[in-house]
């Protein structure tokens, strides 16, 4: 069994848990209020926009044959900006002057944090899993969502053939960059599977509690 497949089952509950989210089924059947779904759309730009940085700062440590794939990432994320800036545009949402809430922020700092410090088997763990994270949790928004619906881009961008086909290719490459791996950098590459899990369970539920920042 390969390394993608060996941590989705250990960490099955974390999972199952993501997926049953009340943001996905409320979307999926339609009940999601719009304020709530603003503060996603909000605070997601600015995550969508901080992957761009995380994504550059892996290329330097990425096997050349990976450097292709990555630029093609970066101008997927300037695509899906624009994706943002519509729907916002379409439905009357404002970007202007927002900034990420304490787990966003916290989130966005691990990224950068990974890919810079870390080896690049154990960033290229947290991008493969975030990806995953979002390409199963709109194929579970997609079993409801009408074609017809304000938020159907959404699913179009993550739960369609092309991540797919992206996910797919991230799944292999890692599975092989763990077979390559000594003990060490695989422990960390488990620890950093589970980290991203949670703080994507963490993500949905900020979008609820609306605490933009603890303390005064
Ligand atoms: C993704 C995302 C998917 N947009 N937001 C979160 C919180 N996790 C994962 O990443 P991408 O780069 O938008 O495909």
């Amino acid at each position: 069994m390969g390394f993608c497949k060996e941590q989705l089952n250990r960490i099955e509950p974390l999972w199952s848990a993501m997926l049953q989210h009340r943001f996905l089924l409320e979307t999926r059947d339609e009940k999601i209020s719009d304020d709530i779904f603003a503060q996603w759309m909000q605070q997601d730009y600015l995550f969508v926009r901080a992957a761009i940085p995380f994504i550059a700062a892996m290329i330097p440590k990425a096997p050349l044959k990976h450097w292709e794939a990555h630029s093609n990432v970066i101008a997927m994320l300037q695509k899906e900006l624009k994706l943002f800036e519509e729907r916002a545009n379409a439905v009357g949402i404002s970007f202007k002057d927002i900034t990420p809430w304490f787990t966003n922020h916290a989130y966005i700092q691990f990224l950068l944090a990974t890919a810079a410090n870390e080896p690049y088997p154990v960033a290229y763990t947290v991008l493969y899993t975030a990806e995953k994270a979002y390409y199963d949790s709109w194929k579970v928004v997609q079993k409801g969502l009408s074609k017809n619906s304000k938020w159907y881009p959404f699913v179009e961008n993550w739960a369609g053939e092309a991540f797919a086909q992206y996910v797919g290719y991230l799944k292999d490459e890692l599975n092989e960059l763990a077979a390559n791996a000594g003990n060490d950098d695989l422990e960390r590459m488990a620890e950093y599977f589970e980290l991203t899990t949670r703080y994507e369970i963490a993500f949905w539920d900020m979008v609820y509690e609306g605490r933009e920042w603890p303390g005064l």
